[in-house]
């Protein structure tokens, strides 16, 4: 297969374009990715010489230059990973996530129409169906109710997917996965956060009183699941992907601050997001019941890693 991966210099992004490359001798990947302030080339190391890989600066909201691609590299599937993806950003700047989460979403869907591409991956998040209490979990039935900017952009995206396969027949798949850990994740999400103020010497901020719980999937887990979806999915559907694995901020940071040996006095307790969803916890046995999938990785040892990675590569830097 000739995949076009769009926002693979980002976190889940690069990991996917390395689990293609790594897994598919016969597959090649092309990497359209703007390089906004949350793209890393870095994140890309050892692939770039890679024959099979090729990357491209540019938006998706660019419709000439994204038809150009698919037509030049004969492409056979589009795996839309571009988004802006923080919440926090979202409150304060919600523009351009209109821009890109729903106009650059648009735009693929487009050419991809046109094109007759044969598959289309929309990659969302369990945001879109808003936030749960201490009970209950999101199946792909849920209704949607998202919350924040970033989310509503998500969930406009996703609804815009599922026009394009109702109206236009487009093979689209959309999965809506929780809160991913791993190596390569931008250092304004929590996880990596902590990590890199608490190797600084800084505080360790947590909103509100640190209850809010997430449910944490090891990215390589995610990629897994998208290319089931890539080679499986059925047109017009969702599938949700959870790691099993509801954890409180909380225990996270705790967490972070043994992992790195540090005392939990740093954490400091500030003002909480606004909007801030209480709980996200995925129903996952869609994915589950169709191929077999679940969740691999041993959260203890995964985090371990993970940890390990973010010390490694800011005190190499
Ligand atoms: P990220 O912010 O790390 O990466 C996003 C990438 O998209 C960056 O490389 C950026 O340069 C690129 N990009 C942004 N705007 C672009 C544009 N207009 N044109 C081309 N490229 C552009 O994000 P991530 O955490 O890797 O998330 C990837 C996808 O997965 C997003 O769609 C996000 O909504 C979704 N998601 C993320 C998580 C998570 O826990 N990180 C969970 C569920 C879903
Ligand atoms: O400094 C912080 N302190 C803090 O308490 C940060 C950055 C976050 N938090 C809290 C807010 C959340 O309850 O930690 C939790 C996780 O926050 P983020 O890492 O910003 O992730 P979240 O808002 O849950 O969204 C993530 O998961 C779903 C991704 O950023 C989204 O792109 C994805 O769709």
């Amino acid at each position: 297969m000739r995949i076009l991966v769009t926002g693979g210099a980002g976190f889940i992004g690069s990991n996917f374009v390395r689990y293609v490359l790594q897994n598919y001798s016969e597959d090649s990947v092309i990497n359209l990715d703007l390089l906004t302030y949350a793209g890393n080339l870095h994140n890309l190391d050892g692939v770039s010489a890679d024959s099979r890989y090729c990357f491209v600066q540019g938006n998706i909201r660019n419709r000439e230059l994204v038809r150009h691609l698919v037509a030049e590299y004969d492409i056979d599937v589009i795996v839309n990973f571009a988004a802006e993806s923080h919440v926090d950003r979202s409150i304060s700047n919600p523009d351009t996530f209109v821009e890109t989460n729903v106009e650059g979403t648009m735009a693929l869907l487009d050419v991809a129409k046109e094109a007759g591409i044969s598959k289309f991956i929309q990659i969302s998040t369990d945001e879109v169906y808003g936030a749960l209490g201490k009970t209950g979990y999101f199946t792909e039935e849920s209704t949607l109710q998202p919350n924040s900017p970033y989310s509503a952009s998500k969930a406009s995206a996703d609804m815009l997917a599922r026009a394009y396969f109702e109206t236009y027949g487009l093979d689209v798949s959309i999965t809506r996965s929780s809160n991913n850990y791993g190596p390569r994740q931008h250092p304004e999400k929590l996880i990596p956060r902590m990590i890199t103020r608490g190797l600084a010497g800084k505080t360790l901020p947590i909103y509100g009183d640190g209850q809010n719980v997430r449910d944490w999937l090891y990215v390589m887990d995610n990629c897994r699941a998208i290319d089931l979806v890539m080679c499986y999915g059925r047109a017009g559907e969702v599938y949700n992907i959870g790691g099993h694995n509801e954890r409180s901020n909380n225990e996270i940071v705790r967490l972070i601050c043994s992992e790195l040996g540090i005392s939990e006095d740093r954490i400091e307790y500030v003002a909480d997001r606004l909007g801030h969803d209480w709980r996200y916890a995925v129903d996952s046995s869609k994915i589950e019941r169709s191929w077999g999938w679940k969740p691999e990785a041993n959260f203890e040892k995964a985090f371990k890693k993970t940890v390990q990675y973010y010390k490694d590569y800011y005190t190499n830097k």
